[in-house]
């Protein structure tokens, strides 16, 4: 019988934990396979520790905790797997520990909180703006306008969203007089920054002027755009991990070579120095993020949609699917027509993203990226869209993505979305009413133009027809 491998832990791999300057919101998959990737192998990663709380799974802080916070990215290329531990994040906490959230933005070190709470997490409204009614929302409002008129807080009436969190957090550092401090969003919305900016400004009218006019004059909102293709780990790559490395790592997470972080805005107290570790600091970052949006995530819509009805379980697969390619390849020829500053090499970045998504050994499923399709189509599908129509085309390709989600969630009845209800109730109407009910949860204006409506209308039940070839 052989004895089993040891627990990672610091001891078996002697990093260092730095002193916790950075607090993160959202402890995922894409977080440590990012920006904690990016944070260990900045210029002065001595310095810059990690405090990162849980979001949707609050067990991943005690399964880290147990190994030191340490784990191990498989780094996982077309020829072979390759093994790094990470030891940037140095502190794993349960989401809802607001005490602890509190005390360490409150302090000094503190310099940056960054965020991955998912695009839907930040209450926007079909419009775009901050919506005080969104789910959780309204409840956390509620909650720190009792926070702040120092009502005792009871068990269940504390903020339950990331943001609450943070502005009641914020609340603390001001408090404190530790300064001002950036929040710096990595979910993949376009200008995340100002909509970050606009949940918590909306979060913290809760809590009252004072504090709303303190964020303004002392946080600054980061906008970045953020790329690595990171599928959930499986039990088998917890397996290979210890047959590989030799010791057992319950939070491996597995990655693509490929990475990419682009980040505009201030730091008025200070960061990592990232671009040492390849990240990219630029002024307009509006080219970067439309790139990443539209010819990444917006091909990645489609294949979720569009590949799952053809009978798909991942990216590599529903790419090598024809009708799906062409999908693909009719949207990128849309985007492009609007992706026109200098520099964004649109062909070079469309072929690397074919290489990328044909990577077969990264198993992405589709169910997947499928989630919270009302959030994401709005900024995947929507302003490519309009933006052909404004230029005399008919943005079919963009209307394809439209057409596959809708024929998806009539398809599935589990698909998970902040408006799963109103999903459902659409659902129920008929032809293109059920169309215009659907396309209202993405984006009122495009539910309001008769011809979009139409035009989708046309295009539903259109990808799955199409003969596999
Ligand atoms: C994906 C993204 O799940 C999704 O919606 O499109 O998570 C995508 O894999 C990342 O943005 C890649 O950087």
């Amino acid at each position: 019988m052989t004895a089993a491998p040891p627990v990672l832990n610091r001891s078996l791999k002697p990093l260092p934990a730095a002193p916790v300057r950075i607090v993160h919101l959202g402890l995922g998959a894409f977080h440590r396979s990012h920006q904690a990737w990016y944070t260990q192998h900045a210029g002065d990663s001595g310095e810059w520790g990690i405090a990162a709380f849980t979001g949707r799974r609050p067990d991943a802080a005690e399964a880290l905790s147990a190994q030191d916070c340490l784990y191990t990215l498989v780094e996982r290329s077309g020829g072979g797997d390759s093994f790094e531990v990470i030891g940037s994040i140095v502190e794993a906490v349960d989401g809802a520990d607001a005490g602890r959230l509190c005390e360490l933005v409150a302090a000094k070190e503190t310099s940056i909180v960054t965020l991955t709470i998912t695009e839907a997490a930040y209450g926007l409204a079909a419009d775009g703006t901050f919506d005080g009614g969104a789910p959780g929302v309204a409840d956390d409002l509620r909650a720190l306008s009792a926070a702040a008129s120092g009502e005792p807080q009871v068990a269940g009436t504390a903020p339950a969203t990331p943001l609450g969190r943070l502005v009641l957090a914020l609340a603390s550092r001001r408090d404190s007089g530790a300064g001002p401090i950036a929040v710096v969003s990595c979910d993949n919305l376009s200008a995340n920054g100002e909509v970050a900016r606009r949940a918590v400004l909306g979060l913290a009218s809760g809590w009252g002027s004072e504090l709303v006019e303190w964020i303004e004059a002392n946080v600054s909102f980061v906008s970045t755009s953020v790329d690595r293709i990171t599928p959930r780990t499986t039990d088998a790559d917890i397996a290979e991990v210890a047959g590989q490395c030799g010791y057992a790592d319950s939070s491996p997470v597995v990655a693509e070579p490929f990475r990419n972080w682009v980040l505009s805005g201030d730091f008025p107290a200070g960061r990592p120095r990232w671009e040492e570790a390849g990240a990219v600091v630029v002024q307009d970052i509006e080219p970067y993020e439309n790139r990443k949006l539209w010819l990444l995530n917006g091909s990645h819509s489609i294949l979720a949609y569009a590949g799952q009805l053809r009978g798909h379980a991942t990216v590599a697969d529903a790419l090598s699917d024809p009708a799906c390619r062409k999908a693909v390849e009719d949207f990128w020829d849309e985007a492009a027509h609007h992706l026109q500053a200098a520099g964004l090499d649109v062909p070079g970045y469309r072929q690397a993203l074919l290489e990328r998504f044909g990577n077969a050994r990264i198993a992405h499923r589709l169910a997947q990226i499928a989630a919270d399709g009302t959030t994401k189509l709005r900024m995947r599908a929507v302003p490519v869209l309009t933006a052909e129509r404004a230029s005399g085309r008919t943005g079919s390709g963009a209307a394809l993505m439209l057409a596959a989600w809708i024929d998806y969630v009539a398809a599935t009845q589990d698909f998970q979305d902040p408006l799963a209800a109103n999903i459902h109730a659409a659902n129920a109407l008929e032809g293109s009413e059920r169309v215009q009910a659907l396309l209202g949860l993405v984006s009122a204006d495009i539910a309001d133009d008769p011809g979009i409506v139409s035009l989708v209308h046309g295009l539903c039940g259109s990808i799955a027809a199409q003969s596999v070839t």
